[in-house]
């Protein structure tokens, strides 16, 4: 499988900072100098790879904490993060026309998977986007060409257009296109001949049948497999005939993933699909981001990066705190906060995580685990009637909620004054940075929490 050894190699480095509770300098430097090492024994452009390296190790020094990830796995988030970046960063997709039909031109070396993916291609786009292609066999020159995307059109039960190998390529692409709009297909894809080298002779063929097809899509095929010369064989094309994507093909081959890696970076065309085998449903399109989580093997620790960024879903934390503005923020609203912040890890999170908390000056709050557990316990003894209505709490009320959370009487008042004390404050903050308190200019300061 693609990127076995370069995942390897990497999965064995940064499982090594993965549980450190503080990364050095020295760290990173040494991490940085294993990554560099991988990459390049996978095959990985020297420049890239140098590129690559120097902004890790910025961003990995230079960014933000996050309080829910240890450093080790900061580490491995930016190194992610920058794997997917030069790779692409967002899946790029392949081009619709405004107007009927979008011509793609498929070009790339001899034997790269031209024709393959030609066929590949238009399973996707009528299987996956409901679309009707028409595949066009513009590969004069190998004897069985024609005859190998006919059977593949076969296979597919689809239209080939084919005027034999004694017309020119531009006068079949030409006649294609006519073709296609006669017969309402709403993609044309044509499939072009390669040679072993790149040579003038076929460069110039390729213009000719591109400024008579106009492509709204000119697709590189590189076989992944022949790494560094797979980068620079789309260099070349590149330079000739702009192309606007690459198909990368044999990625389920025994390769060590370097194209991968350096094709986008050195071209600036980005990846589209990726051929993950010889079967016609085996095209997928391209996600740097999935294939940078794949590289890196760490499925587990990015999803957990994942959730330390979304756990505290947006949506609840607006309400939340629009809740807060409108002093409804019930007991029930906090048990609710707290599950969601006990699934993520460290309790002091709560406190930074809650609008309005992650305020000057409350930073340094710090959090009792053992207080908070008999918070917790106070609130679930109560009725739902008194959560969200805490003022009918009377004194046998209280009397009752103690007797249940294994508390004390006291423990419940003071809870109980607290939270009304934070309420107020929620308001006071709102006030405060809405502008209308500022003249008083109270501060914070002696507020303490429940806990
Ligand atoms: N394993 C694997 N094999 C592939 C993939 N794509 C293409 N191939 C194989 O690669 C070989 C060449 O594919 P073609 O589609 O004929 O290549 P081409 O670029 O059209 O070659 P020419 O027409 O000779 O220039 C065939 O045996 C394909 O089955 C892929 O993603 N994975
Ligand atoms: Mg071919």
């Amino acid at each position: 499988m693609a990127f076995e050894g370069l995942a390897e190699r990497l999965q064995g480095t940064l499982t090594k900072i993965r549980g450190k509770g503080k990364v050095s300098e020295q760290d990173v430097k040494e991490m940085m100098r294993e990554v560099r090492l991988a990459l390049l024994e996978a095959d990985v452009n020297f420049k890239v790879v140098k590129q690559f390296i120097a902004s890790v190790r910025e961003k990995a020094l230079g960014q933000e904490v996050m309080k829910s990830l240890t450093p080790g796995q900061q580490v491995i988030k930016v190194v992610n993060e920058e794997l997917t970046a030069l790779m692409g960063g967002e899946q790029s997709k392949i081009a619709v026309s405004s107007k009927s039909p979008t011509v793609v031109m498929m070009v790339g070396l001899q034997g790269a998977g031209k024709t393959t993916t030609t066929a590949k291609l238009a399973n996707h786009l009528r299987k996956n986007h409901n679309r009707k292609p028409l595949l066009v066999a513009a590969d004069i020159y190998r004897p069985a060409a024609i005859k190998q995307l006919e059977t593949l059109g076969k296979q597919l039960n689809m239209p080939v257009f084919n005027l034999g190998d004694q017309v020119s390529p531009v006068e079949i692409a030409k006649q294609a296109i006519d073709k296609a709009k006669e017969d309402h297909h709403d993609y044309v894809i044509i499939d072009t001949a390669g040679r072993l080298h790149v040579d003038e002779e076929l460069m110039q063929e390729l213009q000719q049948v591109k400024e008579i097809a106009s492509p709204d899509e000119i697709l590189l095929v590189v076989d992944a497999m022949t790494g560094q010369d797979a980068v620079n064989v789309a260099e070349s094309f590149n330079e000739q005939l702009d192309v606007t994507g690459v198909v990368l093909t044999k990625l389920d081959g025994d390769t060590r993933g370097g194209a991968a890696i350096s094709v986008k970076a050195v071209t600036n065309t980005p990846i589209k699909f990726a051929g993950m085998g010889e079967k016609i449903d085996q095209l997928e399109p391209f996600h740097p981001e999935r294939m940078a989580s794949r590289i890196l093997g760490m499925g587990d620790v990015l999803s957990l990066i994942e959730k330390a960024q979304t756990n505290i879903d947006e949506e609840k934390a607006k309400q939340l705190e629009k809740k807060m503005r409108t002093m409804d923020f019930t007991f029930e609203d906090f048990l609710e906060q707290l599950d969601q912040v006990r699934n993520m890890g460290p309790l002091d999170e709560l406190l930074n995580m809650m609008p309005g908390m992650n305020k000057k000056g409350m930073k340094d709050l710090q959090v009792d685990e053992k207080q908070v557990g008999k918070v917790e316990a106070i609130v679930r003894s109560m009725t739902t009637k008194e959560k969200q209505e805490p003022s009918i709490i009377n004194a046998s009320r209280r009397r009752r909620i103690a007797k249940g959370s294994g508390t004390s009487i006291q423990d419940v008042n003071r809870l109980l004054k607290q939270f009304e004390d934070m309420k107020k404050m929620m308001k006071q903050m709102t006030n405060m940075s809405s502008g209308k308190g500022k003249k008083k200019g109270k501060g914070l300061g002696g507020f303490k929490l429940p806990f």
